[in-house]
């Protein structure tokens, strides 16, 4: 299964954070876990203490316990100690708000960040990349979102800017940092940083539709050679390789065009994930399957069979023609 295959690398753990929005987060749950783990042993202490002291003795003429009919004090007590704590959550909780919320006017530590808007749709990903370092980049890639890679003392930090296409969905990847929810009509902000390369998997954590369970992001971190690299192969437009031109001139025919951009030709729907660097991607479909020759075919010749449900619909296109489109598909590097 597609879904056991992918989840090799799998850790959502957010008791192991890659960064500091995400060790902000943790520090808050041990701290948080700690507090309420020391009042319920409180709580449960006076509970026993008492079963135990108050318990019915035997013996026929046993006296009650001694009975107790209002008391200001322990009223006080149990009035003010809990308003005290909740008091302590509600700092604590607002100082990891401010510390896991960009606010425009408190500028990032470290470099100017990368700059990403992240576009939630039934049911993948949609890459807007807007600048690095104070340079304008401005392309659009799908469901595998590459970040640079800090080290210490220069930091490079990555500020998501979240919209959805369609319904509510919630961008989560444990190690990076805390759910934040991507609404219809509403523009909100997060950042994620790490130093560690290496790939973070998470998940749409708003229930969002029948392929939700379907919708996995993926975020690749990579130094900041590689991901320079990566940045000029994306920001490029399709190759034209000669052994994809008939496929080209097959695929420009079809109605791909009305949902797919392949930058550098006239197919420019927007409706689904831009296939310019198709191959340069690991997975198809948010993470649904591999991407190789054989995954990209069977996803082309009935993506339903695949992801069912799917706003991609099959188009039932004879032998020669499947194969024209994926050849050509092959060629987008
Ligand atoms: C009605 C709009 C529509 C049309 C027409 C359409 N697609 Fe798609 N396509 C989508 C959507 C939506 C997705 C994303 C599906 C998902 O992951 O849930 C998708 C996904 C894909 C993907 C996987 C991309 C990725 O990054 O995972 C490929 C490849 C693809 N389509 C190829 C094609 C080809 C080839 C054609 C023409 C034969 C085509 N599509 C026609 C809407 C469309
Ligand atoms: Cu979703």
């Amino acid at each position: 299964m597609a879904g056991v295959l992918l989840a090799d690398a799998q850790n959502l753990s957010i008791l192991d954070p890659a960064g500091p929005p995400a060790e902000s987060i943790r520090g808050l749950f041990v701290l948080v876990s700690a507090i309420t783990f020391g009042i319920f042993l409180l709580v449960e202490g006076v509970l026993i203490y008492s079963l135990v002291t108050g318990r019915r003795r035997a013996g026929p003429g046993d006296p009650e316990p001694p009975q107790v009919y209002g008391s200001k004090p322990i009223e006080i007590a149990w009035t003010a100690g809990p308003a005290l704590v909740v008091f302590v959550l509600v700092l604590l909780v607002g100082r990891v708000i401010w510390e896991v919320q960009p606010d425009p006017d408190r500028p990032p530590a470290g470099a100017e960040p990368l700059r990403v808007t992240v576009v939630g749709h039934q049911w993948w990903w949609e890459y807007r990349y807007e600048s690095y370092n104070g340079r304008e980049l401005g392309f659009v890639t799908a469901n595998e979102l590459h970040i640079p890679t800090g080290s210490p003392g220069t930091p490079r930090p990555v500020y998501l800017t979240l919209q959805s296409a369609d319904v509510c969905h919630s961008f989560w990847v444990p190690r990076l940092g805390g759910k934040t929810d991507l609404l219809p009509g509403r523009t909100n902000q997060m950042w994620v940083q790490t130093d560690e390369p290496g790939l973070y998997q998470g998940q749409c954590a708003e229930y969002c539709g029948t392929q939700h369970a379907h919708m996995l992001i993926r975020v690749v971190a990579e130094p900041p050679a590689a991901f320079e690299k990566w940045l000029a192969a994306e920001a490029a437009p399709a190759a034209d390789d000669p052994a994809g031109r008939a496929g080209r001139a097959e695929f420009l025919s079809l109605s791909c065009v009305n949902c797919h951009t392949v930058r550098g030709t006239p197919a420019r729907g927007t409706f689904g994930p831009d296939l310019t660097h198709l191959m340069a991607r690991q997975t198809l479909a948010s993470g649904t399957t591999p991407n190789g020759p054989a995954d990209l075919r069977r996803w082309v010749n009935n993506p339903q069979q695949v992801k069912p449900g799917c706003l991609m619909p099959a188009f039932a296109l004879t032998e020669p023609n499947l194969n024209l489109a994926v050849d050509y598909l092959e060629t987008l590097r």
